[in-house]
Formats: C-alpha cells, sequence, structure tokens
C-alpha cells in the first residue's frame, strides 16, 4: 500500500467518499477494494491492508453484506430486492455499504464475463415513449415472451416525475399484472424522491445488481418528457423508442429520436393501422436525415401491437440482430466503456454542485449577487468568479 494511505487507515470505511484529493481517493479505493475482496467469499487479497479495512465493518454489517451477496448472486430475488433498497437509501453509513456490495458484485461480473468469452452477462435496453405510448403494454407482451424462451428479465423504471411530485406520471406495476407475477421476471420502479441524478444512479447500480442475480436482459422503461430519457440512453446497450400512431407529441420525442437505436410504432391494430403505417413512413424519412450513431446499424422504424402481438417477435429479432451487430463489431464494448466515463463526470458534476451550492460562504454570498446580476449591476460572469473564489479560498 502507498505509504500516503497511512494515516487514512483509521478513518471509517469510505467517510471521504466526498473528498477529491488524490490521496483520499487512493485510500477511498483500498478501502473498497480491500473490504470487498475480505469480507466477501471470492478472490483472495491477503494482506495486512486488508486485515486493517476490515476492521471498518462490524460484525453484522460483514453478516449482512456477506447475506445478500450470497443471496444475490445465487439468484434470489429477495437478496436483489434488499441489495436495491441498499443502493437507494440516503443513510450515509448504508451508501457506504452499498458500494461495498457493488465493488464485491462488480468483481464478481468480471470474472464471469471473463469466463463468457468477454461477452457481457446482460442485453442492456432502455425504453423511452410519451406517456401512455404503451411502453408497459409492450414491456409485458415482450417479457412474457422472453421467459417463455428461458431468459430471465428484469424491468427498471425510472420516473421522472417522481423527483418532483413523489410519482407517478408511470402507472407501471398495474399494467404488467403478468410479467408481475412471473419468477422469471423481476419489476423495480424507480425511488419515489430525490433528484433525477440521483435516481438515475441507482438504477444503473440496479442494473449491476441485476446482472450479478443472473437477469441476462435488462430493461428499462423511462416516460420520455425530460432528461431522464438522456440518462436512459447513456446507461443502455440499445435505446428504444416508442411512438403512438395518435396523440404523440412530436415536441416531446424532438431530441431524443437521435438517439434511438430503433423506433417502434406501437398499437398498430384495428383503425390504428392506418395512422401506425403513415407515422413509420414519417419517422422511416425523418431517421434518415440524422446523423448515424452507429458504424454498423442503421436505425429502423417498426410497427407492433402489445394487444394482437402482431409484429412483437419481428422486433425481438431486431434487436437481438442489433446486439449482434455492435457485439461483433466491438461498439457494445466500447459504447459500455464511454458510458462509464460519462456516467462518472455526472456524478462528479452533481456532487461538486451540490457541495458548492451547501458551502457556507456561498450561501451567504449568494442571495446579494443574484440580486446585482438580476439588476443589471454586475455580469453574470463576474457573479460566477466572485462565487467561485468565495468557494475556493474559503
Ligand atoms: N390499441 C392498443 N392500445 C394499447 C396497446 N398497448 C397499450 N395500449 C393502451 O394504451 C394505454 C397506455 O398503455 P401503457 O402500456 O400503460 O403505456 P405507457 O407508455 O407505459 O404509459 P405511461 O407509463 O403511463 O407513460 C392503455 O390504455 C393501454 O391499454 C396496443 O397495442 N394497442
Ligand atoms: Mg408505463
Amino acid at each position: 500500500m502507498p505509504p500516503m494511505c497511512n494515516n487514512m487507515r483509521r478513518l471509517p470505511l469510505l467517510r471521504h467518499v466526498s473528498m477529491f484529493t488524490t490521496r483520499n481517493l487512493c485510500c477511498l479505493h483500498h478501502r473498497l477494494l480491500a473490504c470487498s475482496f475480505a469480507i466477501l467469499p471470492g478472490p483472495r487479497c491477503v494482506s495486512t491492508a486488508v486485515i486493517q479495512h476490515v476492521q471498518d465493518l462490524s460484525g453484522p454489517e460483514q453478516r449482512l453484506l456477506s447475506r445478500l451477496y450470497e443471496g444475490l448472486i445465487g439468484g434470489q430475488r429477495a437478496s436483489l430486492a434488499e441489495s436495491i433498497t441498499l443502493v437507494e437509501t440516503q443513510h450515509p453509513r448504508k451508501k457506504e455499504l452499498a458500494q461495498v456490495l457493488l465493488q464485491r458484485v462488480l468483481a464478481y461480473r468480471r470474472e464471469k464475463e471473463k469466463s463468457n468469452g468477454g461477452r457481457p452477462l446482460a442485453f442492456r435496453v432502455g425504453l423511452s415513449g410519451p406517456p401512455g405510448a404503451g411502453k408497459s403494454s409492450f414491456i409485458e407482451v415482450v417479457g412474457k415472451m422472453l421467459t417463455g424462451r428461458g431468459h430471465k428479465l428484469s424491468v427498471l423504471t425510472v420516473d421522472p416525475s417522481s423527483c418532483t411530485t413523489g410519482g407517478s406520471l408511470m402507472g407501471d406495476k398495474t399494467r404488467m399484472t403478468e410479467l408481475s407475477r412471473d419468477m422469471n421476471a423481476f419489476i423495480r420502479p424507480s425511488p419515489t424522491s430525490g433528484t433525477l441524478g440521483g435516481v438515475t444512479r441507482t438504477t444503473n447500480e440496479a442494473i449491476v445488481l441485476c446482472e450479478g442475480a443472473g437477469y441476462d436482459i435488462v430493461l428499462v422503461e423511462t416516460v420520455g418528457v425530460g432528461q431522464s430519457e438522456f440518462a436512459v440512453a447513456d446507461m443502455v446497450d440499445m435505446f428504444v423508442l416508442l411512438i403512438p400512431p395518435a396523440g404523440g407529441d412530436e415536441l416531446q420525442v424532438k431530441g431524443i429520436i437521435e438517439r434511438a437505436d430503433l423506433v417502434v410504432v406501437t398499437k398498430s391494430d384495428g383503425d390504428l393501422v392506418v395512422p401506425a403505417r403513415r407515422i413509420q413512413a414519417e419517422y422511416t424519412s425523418a431517421l434518415k436525415l440524422l446523423r448515424r450513431q452507429s458504424k454498423s446499424w442503421n436505425p429502423r422504424v417498426v410497427r407492433a401491437s402489445s394487444y394482437t402481438s402482431e409484429g412483437i417477435p419481428e422486433v425481438w429479432a431486431k434487436m437481438e440482430s442489433y446486439r449482434d451487430t455492435i457485439l461483433s463489431s466491438g461498439e457494445l464494448q466500447a459504447r459500455r466503456r464511454a458510458q462509464q466515463k460519462v456516467w462518472m463526470w455526472s456524478l462528479i458534476q452533481e456532487s461538486v454542485l451540490s457541495h458548492f451550492q451547501m458551502h457556507p460562504a456561498v450561501r451567504e454570498a449568494l442571495p446579494a449577487l443574484e440580486e446585482r446580476v438580476t439588476r443589471g449591476a454586475i455580469s453574470p460572469g463576474l457573479a460566477a468568479d466572485l462565487l467561485l473564489k468565495t468557494f475556493t479560498t474559503s
């Protein structure tokens, strides 16, 4: 262990997770690795550092983490649910424990991927679309088809309205009645409080846990009315946009259409077949004008009905073909690597901004400076410089 970490040994696990010095990060890293290797079964890392660090966890904490980890990789739904609750917690100590568990699950996943010839353990798909587009109904039908074919499927939902109102733009669970009774499916709505950044962070971590628990397909549903669909697009291998044949607000899908790997026109049944065909033609032309995201894949527009199941097997076949294409071209792995970096930076941004906003000196100076900026007495640039100076010098 590098000498600069010695002082940090006495600090409780991850206490300094929010500090940004190299020294702290170095120690944080060592602590996470040490704890994840020492307390849980798996690769051994025998060193004095391990013994030292493991003292940071109490007996009950070690037992809790061992129980969760064993249950999770054993595929127990209750352990997966409890582990996701742990990553969702706001409690500082439990947050630290969640990170230890995650590190261990990540190490387990890496081992499994290695023995899988480097192939990812799961296919992650994001599904977004305007409210009422038919997302949950689509997931219910596709989900049943997939579990029928022997897949294990988890469905995570990101509800942007939960951040402001406590819920619920999405009436998901009620519309996935059959799937929620299926033992090979696991449905989990996003927590009903916190910031979008917080909610999407826990969704990202929940994906890792689902994969550790043996779910080979992870679907993430979100309503396309804000930023949540962009956040979801950044955490999945494939991003699918669902558009209803009528009543779909063009504006709501305008920006996000560029991120779509596949567009599904939903509800293509009965009287809606004709408008569905029209929308399919419109989106097909629109997609041709957009810059391609992938070298090896052209986004397509398909139609499907969850009522009649028409088009559903074909949609899934397209999704599999996309996965195989980007897997063999190496884009899937590259996309995941890039996402890790994007995600790290978005967490840093959020954390640094919140430190800045909570800083006592900044809070004190802010009202007067804001007032002067809005009055036009000083420029926004100068006010920002003054606040940043206050932050860095005090
Ligand atoms: N005709 C027809 N109606 C459908 C189909 N799929 C869903 N619907 C109806 O569309 C409405 C919305 O369906 P949901 O599956 O809840 O849509 P959603 O996009 O998940 O909705 P939110 O999560 O609330 O944004 C319901 O009344 C469904 O019955 C379909 O294939 N055909
Ligand atoms: Mg829904």
